[in-house]
Order: C-alpha cells, then structure tokens, then sequence
C-alpha cells in the first residue's frame, strides 16, 4: 500500500450532513469468517465481507496455507480442509497491518506440524505479541520472537499443545481468541478467563461451525477436536466503521443520517451508550436478534455534553475511543477517560497520537497513563495531521476537520484502505 497520500479537507458544511450511508462489512467478523472457514470441512460462503486491506491479508496467509478462497464481488468462498488440512508455506506470512491476522493465526499454527514465519509492517512490527507467546507457550507451544523483542516477526513450530485455564490480564478478545483457536487442537478443555469481557465474535462464530464452546461469566471454555463444518456468514456492517458517521452526525450542525445494517452486539456497542450518555440523538430502527444482532441507526446533531467513560465499557468501545476524543471536543465541559490503557498497544498509540494533533486543532487535551481529559466547546482549527500509520487516526481527523476553520491536511489518508476502503466516498455523498 502506498504510505504517503494526502487529503486536504476545506470544510465548512453550513446545511449538515444528510443521506443514508450502508456501511461495510465488520473486520472482526471477516477476518474470522475466513479463519474458522479455513479449518472447517466444506466450503464457507460469506456475503458483505469486508473488502479492506487487513482481511485481504487473512485471505493471503490462508492461500499460501494452502487453502483455495475465491473473491467474487458479491461474495467470497473458502473451501476448508478441516482442522489439519493446512500445509507449510512456501514463503513468510504476512499480516499487514493487522493485529488481529497475526495474533488469530498464531493460535493455529502452534498446532500444525510445519514451522512458519509471520511478519507484518512497520506498525505491527512494533506490537507487543508477549500476550500471545505467553499463553500459547504454556499450551506445549514453540513460538519466538525472531528479532527477541516479543514483537514480530514470528516464528512458529507447530507442536502437541495441551489445555490450559489461562487467566488473561488484559481484556483482549485477540489474546482471547488465539488461546481458543489453539485449544481446538489441545489435549483436553481450554479456558480463557478475562478482568472484562472483551468483542465475543469468536465464541459466537465457532459455536456457528459446530465447536464446543461456551461461557461462564467472564470464561470461555473450549473443547478440542471438533468437526468444524462450513457455515454460510452474512457478516454485519462494522460499528466501528459507522462511528465516524455516529460522530459526524451528532457533532455537525443541521444533520441528520440514517446508517444502514449496523452490528449491535452488546461487547460492540459502548460507542451508542457513550453518545446517547453525552446527549447525543439516536434512535435504533430495524433490530434484528439473529445471529450477530444489527440496527439501522437514525442519528441527528444534538448538543453533547462531557461524561466519564471508565470500567467495564471500556473493551466495547476500544476502538472508538479515538473518535470519542473529537465527539468530547465538540461538547460541552470534561469527557474523562480512564481504564484505556490498551490504547498506546494498537496500530499507534492512541493516546499520544490523539492528544497531539487534537491540541494541534486548538482543542483542550491532557494524557494521562492510562487515557485522556479533554474539555470541549473551544473552537477547532485546521492542522496537519499525520495518521501514524493508524486508519483510525486517519478517519477520527477526518470527522474532526468538518468541525473545524480552515484546512485539514491528512498524511497517511489512504490508510482508510485497511478498515474501511469508500470511507471519503460516503463522506462526500452526505454533503450536499
Ligand atoms: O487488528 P488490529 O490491527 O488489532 O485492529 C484494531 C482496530 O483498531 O481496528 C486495533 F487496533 O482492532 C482490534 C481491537 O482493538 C480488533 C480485535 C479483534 O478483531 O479481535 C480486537 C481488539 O484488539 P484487542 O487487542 O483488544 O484484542
């Protein structure tokens, strides 16, 4: 992907932001529609899959493990070999950008009986897989950090792994999942206990394909050699996607958006509670329970006002928090957030990241360790942002810069590309 495009935003919206928006399939969900079908029997056919770099990274890591996935516009199709269908690559893995493609995958390949080596960019190059390596390594697995900084690039010798009860110290559905993932092949039960329930899209997903999982409070527990079978997945619109669109929507004036086919799942769903809490206009239409639920949303610019976003929510909006910042900036009084700590781990450090490019805006912003303090209602300006290798930061900076006076420029804005590849398009067709 290239690295160094530039977006300039003049923006000035004085009639709002109007229309409807239908947003693009759940990364989450893709990535591991792709993964459990890799290793069911029979083929898998998922609809609305998201067509974003992180997930076409999955489908190239399981092409080169052997197994045959057709991408079709409308659909893609996995044709899985089973539990022990994959084979040794002929080359380096690479996941990209994505940390849930090299953290999911380790907990598959610890099982194999081929060795593999995993990389990604620069950015996953610099995350912490300690999380991984640690439970993992307790389950029987060889796995090492090739430069010995517990980052990648991994190594990974597939071996006999056994069942552990791992009690996991951060709420990480990827810690979470690898753990799962592996424990398909252990010699016995896997539980993974977490301080906080974390996104539950893999609990969900491989009891769909036929494994024996369930949950206890905040354990999930997992049964080794289940016959998987290929499922047919129609996967929800992202909501971390459609927060840029939440946020927008609330935050410029006169506006008024319905976002389509939205997933609600409620370890999903802290952005909605967040900005229903700071006042924000929204109304759920359309719910549907089946499966991974979905909402259309109907949102509308309302006043906001601070709140203190701490504890067990936490988890369910990680991702939006970047987002949250420009919302809480909007709004009248302190947005204080604690207990998001996990944000100086993700593609960049959140926190920092945030804290400098919205002070360079104008806005009231102060780090803390483990989150930030913003006091809204100053007036934003036009800055240069640079996204840091992070389509989170790209975007948040995007929704900022419709509030603000003057340019925006925005390095890195092709990084869209990973999450979300029409994001400019659909903010362009709600202008009018
Ligand atoms: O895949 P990646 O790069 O880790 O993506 C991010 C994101 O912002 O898109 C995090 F940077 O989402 C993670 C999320 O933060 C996706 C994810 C998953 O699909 O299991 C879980 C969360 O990470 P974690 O570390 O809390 O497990």
């Amino acid at each position: 992907m290239k690295t160094n495009t530039i977006k300039t935003l003049h923006e000035n919206i004085t009639n709002g932001l109007h229309g409807e928006v239908t947003i693009p399939g759940d990364k989450s969900i893709s990535h591991r529609a792709v993964m459990f079908g890799a290793i069911a029997r029979g083929t898998t056919e998922v609809t609305n899959f998201l067509q974003g770099a992180d997930c076409l990274s999955t489908i190239d890591c399981f092409r080169r493990l052997g197994i045959e996935i057709e991408n079709t516009p409308d659909k893609i199709r996995i044709h899985g070999k089973g539990l022990h269908g994959l084979h040794a690559p002929s080359s380096v893995l690479d996941a990209g950008n994505s940390g849930t493609t090299t953290r999911l995958i380790s907990g598959i390949l610890a099982a194999q009986s081929f060795e593999t080596t995993l990389t990604g960019d620069a950015s996953i190059r610099k995350r912490p897989m300690r999380r991984i390596m640690e439970p993992l390594s307790l389950m029987g697995a060889d796995i090492s950090s090739v430069n010995r900084n517990d980052c990648a690039p991994l190594h990974i010798k597939g071996k006999s792994l056994h069942g552990i009860h791992y009690r996991s110290k951060v709420a990480s559905a990827q810690v979470k999942s690898a753990v799962l993932l592996a424990g398909l092949y252990a010699d016995g039960e896997t539980k993974v206990t977490e301080p906080v329930i974390s996104r539950n899209h893999s609990e969900i997903m491989l009891r769909y394909f036929g494994a024996d999982i369930r949950t206890e409070g905040h354990t999930a527990i997992v049964r080794p050699n289940p016959d998987l079978t290929g499922q047919s997945v129609n996967v929800p619109g992202d909501i971390s996607s459609a927060a840029y669109f939440i946020a927008a929507g609330l935050c410029v004036p006169n506006s008024e958006i319905l976002i389509r086919n939205v997933g609600i799942n409620p370890t999903r769903d802290g952005i909605l509670k967040v900005a229903q809490a700071m006042g924000g206009d929204i109304t759920l239409l359309n719910e549907k329970h089946d499966g991974e639920p979905t909402a259309d949303l109907l949102v509308r610019s309302s006043s906001l006002h601070g709140i203190t976003i701490e504890g067990d929510i936490i988890p369910t909006l990680i991702d939006e928090l970047p987002i949250i910042n420009i919302m809480a900036a909007a709004a009248e009084g302190t947005t204080v957030i604690k207990d998001a700590a996990e944000l100086k781990v993700k593609e960049s450090n959140r926190i920092d990241v945030m804290v400098e490019y919205l002070s360079a805006m104008g806005a009231d912003i102060t780090g803390t360790d483990d989150g930030m303090i913003i006091t809204g209602g100053r007036p934003l300006h036009g800055a240069v942002i640079d996204s840091h290798m992070d389509h989170r930061i790209a975007m948040s900076f995007s929704i900022a810069a419709l509030l603000a006076q003057g340019e925006t420029i925005i390095k890195g804005s092709e990084l869209v590309e990973i999450s979300y590849p029409s994001f400019y398009d659909d903010l362009h067709n709600l202008r009018r």
